[in-house]
């Protein structure tokens, strides 16, 4: 019997172009971003008492985050722009992203990052694609302010999510999770840093519902870091602080954007500590063998505390997102991990650490 091809996934600008602006084929700048899995937990159900949990592993796309969806837009319309080089202000995923995508466009990219806080692995990234890191002294919201002025001065194109195609990327994320639904969940729950994926998703189950694909219309969970939480708290945090490195932002971009997607959906933006978000990464990695980032815990955090606050309910069903891969933050993990036990080549010693 003949092999029948199921056609290879072409990347969320070709396979969502009718709900994308319009970009000339030969510009698109892909790594095949997108489609990623839908994964219900059911331990994690177990484990936190009732609720159908789904988690949407975006930890999976190319460069290990939610960033690819964005920057494959970003970064295709700026080549169709004739730009020859990108710049971004990052914690560290949107810069691996943006290096990524530049390799693959023929592109210059320029990264901006708070020095000492980004992880390992997403300082890496950036490095072996070739962009040029700059550590500035300061915070990412330093760092930003710093982009938006180099832009207005020079040839290079902002990959923020304040370019509007970054958003107009993520909010496939939403697409996929109504397609492989059947519908949308009853909530959704997202971390919030610059606020840009939770405005993006937002948009995107908006546009479904128009267009009468899905009937109803989920409410929007943000969590933010505690010591990191602008949103929640009504001000800028000056000096932010949490282990969530991603989410270390005292002064989301998306700021506006993230009130609206809560305020017409009828959720919430709330915020965890440290510790809580340090349960759920943990929870995640050892009862469903998903390893994601710190940041990304915050969605199941927030899951977990408000299911202890009877809001959401056992019958629900409610999709996570988790934004990043935990082996961008191996520093993280083995921080709270019990670490490896060190043996002589000895079977009877090796056996007793074995516990028989
Ligand atoms: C894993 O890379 O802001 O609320 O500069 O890396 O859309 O900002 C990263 C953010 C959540 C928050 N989870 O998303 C950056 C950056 C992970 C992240 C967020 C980020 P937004």
């Amino acid at each position: 019997m003949a092999l029948t091809s199921k056609g290879l996934w072409r990347g969320v600008v070709r396979e969502y172009l009718k709900y994308l602006p319009p970009v000339k084929d030969e510009c698109i700048v892909t790594l095949k971003e997108g489609n990623t899995p839908l994964i219900e937990a059911r331990n994690l159900r177990d484990a936190i008492g009732g609720v159908r949990l789904f988690l949407k592993f975006e930890g999976v796309n190319p460069t290990g985050s939610f960033k690819d969806r964005g920057m494959t837009l970003a970064v295709s319309k700026a080549k169709e722009e004739g730009s020859a080089a990108i710049i971004c202000a990052s914690t560290g995923n949107t810069s691996a992203s943006a290096s990524a995508y530049a390799a693959k466009g023929g592109m210059k990219a320029y990264v901006l990052v708070p020095h000492g806080g980004v992880a390992l692995g997403k300082l890496s990234q950036a490095m072996i694609h070739g962009a040029i890191v700059v550590e500035v002294e300061g915070s990412f919201d330093d760092a930003l302010g710093i982009v938006k002025d180099i832009t207005k001065d020079y040839p290079v194109t902002m990959v923020n999510s304040l370019n509007p195609f970054r958003i107009e990327g993520q909010k496939t994320a939403a697409f996929e999770v109504c397609e492989h639904l059947g519908g949308a969940p009853e909530y959704h729950f997202l971390p919030v840093g610059n606020a840009g994926n939770i405005t993006a998703y937002w948009r995107g189950y908006r546009e479904y519902k128009a267009k009468g694909f899905i009937p109803a219309l989920p409410k929007m969970m943000g969590f933010q870091a505690e010591g990191a939480a602008p949103i929640v708290r009504g001000e800028v945090v000056l000096n932010p602080k949490t282990v969530a490195s991603a989410i270390k932002i005292g002064n989301p971009a998306s700021w506006k954007s993230a009130l609206e997607a809560r305020d017409q959906s009828g959720g919430v933006i709330d915020m965890v500590t440290d510790e809580e978000i340090l349960f759920a990464y943990g929870l995640v990695a050892s009862r469903e063998g998903i390893f994601c980032e710190p940041a990304s815990a915050a969605s199941v955090a927030g899951v977990i505390k408000l299911k202890n606050q009877g809001v959401v309910k056992d019958t629900d069903t409610v999709v996570a997102t988790l934004t990043g891969h935990g082996l961008k933050d191996p520093d993280t993990a083995m921080g709270v991990s019990i670490k490896p036990v060190r043996v002589e080549p000895d079977i009877k010693k090796i056996i007793k650490v074995m516990g028989f």
